[in-house]
């Protein structure tokens, strides 16, 4: 593991913009040394005087000029963030005092931090492993209150344990096996291959559960590409607006009126929704129409969901019984819309055209119908049970690689052990195994994981 720079770094660690206060944050051994010479206060005292964890109220003086009025917060190693030294000037005058401040520090010998280094130092020292700091960047990323959650959870280390104990468990197998393999010539201890396979098949379905839940935790990641389609002028767009609760596509009685797919997070009863609006399909008449519905068609491809809508005012339409052939084996709602009008559309041949899929009734337009179609979108994404987000542990992709590799070992030991091959063959497998484990706490990650890790990070985290 590469150790830990000795030097001092500053960031505002506030989003920049208006705001009341913004926060200069200072790590490394110099911070109290350097808010010595940069922070005065009535009674004289020195930061690095006063006690650990504790607030000031102060000025910051450069040049014997007035830089601003400040709280100042000490907090001494280990006790913080990073472990190291902290120093936080809680800044009051605006976004100009704030820059000046930070200038101030690296004038005074501060370097001025990278992204996610506050994180970076807290994992290199030891506070926090690499799991946990990617919770960091996901707690701040949430977008829904589960992701939130299950962010938190992965914070507090949860995952982290679970991968500890499977850890340990490996590190008793490969110890039992090297010992055999050690004393085999002395006639000592026997190699138990029995005992051994029960242990990695109990192994193989920890892994098997943990993984089961990845799927739910990449919905929470990236949300559900849930793509709107149907033929022109059945409301697609009003759909879109509807869910989103605001106007934002453009809404004519005229069919095309959608060119370009548009996209939106929405948060639909905890589902993080990729939300998307194309242009209604059909035969296209001009280049632009024909390319728009092209787009169309990619968009449906590579949804997870699809809701397809319907103009409840009208029969079933060729088209739509088209979309409906493209649609099969997609997970998809159908939507029949404008039921504020009088209905033309039978519900027999949606049924015969989309059977077994569930069907919703909803006016876009007089906001009718909508609950419904959100709980009908939350039950397809979890199957009817929202997860408890304690239960979701796997929400970052490279866990999950990371997992699934682990997985293979094993699966490799199992396999093995069944044709009885020389206990050094099993070690090794072991081993990777182990060391697959070892990239989730960090342990055997390389500094090439960490820059990409760390370079998701705000600066000034
Ligand atoms: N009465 C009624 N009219 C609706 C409803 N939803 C949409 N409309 C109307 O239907 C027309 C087409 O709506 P859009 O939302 O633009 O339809 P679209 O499917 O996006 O159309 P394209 O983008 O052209 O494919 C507009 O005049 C809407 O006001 C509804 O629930 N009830
Ligand atoms: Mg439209």
């Amino acid at each position: 593991m590469p150790s830990c720079k000795e030097d001092t770094i500053a960031a505002i660690s506030t989003p920049l913009g208006e705001g009341g206060i913004g926060i200069v944050r200072l790590s490394g051994p110099d911070s109290l040394a350097l808010a010595d010479r940069i922070f005065r206060n009535k009674d004289g005292k020195h930061p690095s005087r006063m006690p650990s964890h504790s607030l000031h109220y102060g000025h910051i003086i450069a040049n014997g000029k007035l830089l601003d009025e400040v709280l100042l917060t000490v907090m001494r190693a280990p006790r913080t963030y990073t472990r190291e030294d902290i120093v936080e000037i809680n800044c009051h005058g605006g976004i100009v005092p704030l820059r000046n401040v930070l200038e101030l520090t690296l004038k005074e010998g501060a370097r001025l931090a990278e992204p996610g280094e506050f994180t970076r130092r807290a994992f290199l020292n030891g506070r926090i492993d690499l799991a946990q700091a990617e919770a960091v960047v996901e707690t701040i990323k949430a977008k829904t209150d589960l992701s939130l959650r299950a962010a938190m959870s992965q914070l507090k280390g949860n995952l982290s344990a679970q991968v500890e104990g499977m850890k340990d468990c490996l590190l008793k197998l490969i110890a039992n096996v090297e010992a055999f393999i050690d004393f085999a010539g002395e006639g000592g201890g026997a190699f138990r291959e029995k005992d051994l396979s029960k242990e990695v098949e109990k192994l193989r379905v920890e892994l098997a559960e943990l993984l089961a839940s990845a799927e739910q935790g990449r919905v929470l990641r990236e949300g559900i590409k849930t793509v709107i389609t149907g033929r022109p002028n059945v409301g697609k767009s009003s759909l879109w607006n509807a869910l989103l609760g605001e106007e934002r596509a453009i809404v004519t009685a005229l069919p095309g009126t959608t060119r370009d797919a548009l996209e939106e997070m929405v948060n639909v009863r905890g589902v993080p929704l990729r939300l998307v609006d194309t242009a209604g399909i059909r035969r296209a008449r001009g280049r632009i129409e024909r390319e728009s519905v092209v787009r169309s068609h990619r968009s449906l491809q590579e949804a997870d969901l699809a809701l397809i809508v319907l103009d409840g005012s009208a029969p079933l339409a060729e088209e739509d019984k088209e979309i409906g052939e493209e649609l099969k084996g997609k997970e998809t709602i159908v939507v029949i819309n404008k039921i504020d009008l009088r209905q033309g559309l039978k519900t027999g041949d949606v049924k015969k055209t989309w059977p077994g899929k569930k069907i919703v009734r909803v006016s876009a337009t007089q906001r009718v119908g909508l609950p419904e179609l959100k709980k009908a979108l939350a039950d397809i994404v979890w199957r009817g049970a929202v997860p408890a987000p304690e239960t979701i542990l796997v929400t970052n992709a490279r866990h999950k690689e990371a997992l699934a590799k682990a997985g293979e070992r094993l699966g490799e030991v199992s396999v093995g052990l069944n044709r009885q091959l020389p206990p050094e063959f099993i070690v090794s497998d072991l081993r990777s195994a182990l060391n697959s484990l070892g990239e989730i706490g960090g342990e055997t990650a390389t500094e090439e994981i960490l820059d990409r890790i760390f370079s998701q990070f705000c600066i000034g985290k």
